[in-house]
């Protein structure tokens, strides 16, 4: 049955190419050896428990006046950090953390309100009232994430909160990736671009074409018209082209 609806899932997923998480290759894959690979998602990847840096208790439950809500409501890491979540369910009903992009969680609670679906991924546990259960992750890449609970209406009662990754000086960059585009148009006043662009293969976005923020040094560098390779990246939640050559 899971296998099932992991299926169904990842056929949404390729749907969406946008999602910008989860099933790169197209699919979970339950075995072993492919698990590691295809759990890379731009939030980071399933950790190890040796490599755990930080041990963090999360707690789940309602509130008296109808909310729902996570204890503690943010998170502060830094690129490379390895956090074991402790979750405790301490509410009445069932609730589950999935750590994700904002994105991410969107396409995902999407997906589950459509089909009332269940997921078991290591970037997330779903527990009953009064059950403990534990998430590892390594959060590999520098931004803005979120983790929440994707159960239909939860998220709306406020059961999502943001997780900021900090750059780390030591951890590896991860490799520049150049897409192709052409400019349409510069906006230098509001320091914006659009750009009708190819493949973003770092964002998992499919050639479109999209409003870009860039600094001033770059928008001097633009042009309409103008063929260019360039890096976007999200900053501050914000779509924006980091270089250009
Ligand atoms: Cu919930």
């Amino acid at each position: 049955m899971k296998k099932l609806l992991l299926s169904t899932a990842a056929s949404i997923l390729l749907a969406a190419p946008a999602f910008a998480a989860g099933a790169h290759d197209g699919g979970h894959d339950d075995s072993d050896s492919g698990m590691k690979m295809d759990m890379e998602m731009m939030v980071g990847m399933p950790g190890k428990p040796a490599d755990v840096d930080r041990t963090i208790e999360v707690t789940m439950r309602e509130t008296d006046d109808g909310e729902m809500i996570f204890e503690p409501e943010a998170f502060d890491f830094k690129q490379g950090e390895t956090i074991q979540f402790n979750v405790t369910n301490a509410g009445e009903i069932e609730h589950e953390f999935v750590i994700d992009t904002m994105e991410g969680n969107a396409k995902h609670k999407e997906a589950m309100a459509e089909m009332a679906m269940r997921h078991d991924d290591p970037n997330s546990v779903r527990l009953d009232t009064g059950e403990k259960g534990e998430v590892i992750w390594t959060f590999a890449n520098a931004g803005t994430f979120e983790f929440a609970c994707l159960i239909p209406g939860h998220y709306e009662s406020g059961m999502h909160g943001p997780i900021t990754v900090a750059q780390s000086d030591d951890a590896p960059e991860a490799p520049v990736v150049y897409s192709t585009g052409k400019i349409k148009k510069v906006d230098a006043k509001g320091k914006k671009v659009t750009i009708i662009h190819g493949p973003l293969e770092n964002l998992d976005m499919p050639s479109m074409t999209m409003v870009f923020k860039a600094d001033e040094a770059l928008i001097a560098k633009m042009k309409e018209g103008q063929d260019i390779e360039f890096v976007a990246d999200r900053v501050k939640g914000k779509l924006t082209v980091t270089a250009m050559k």
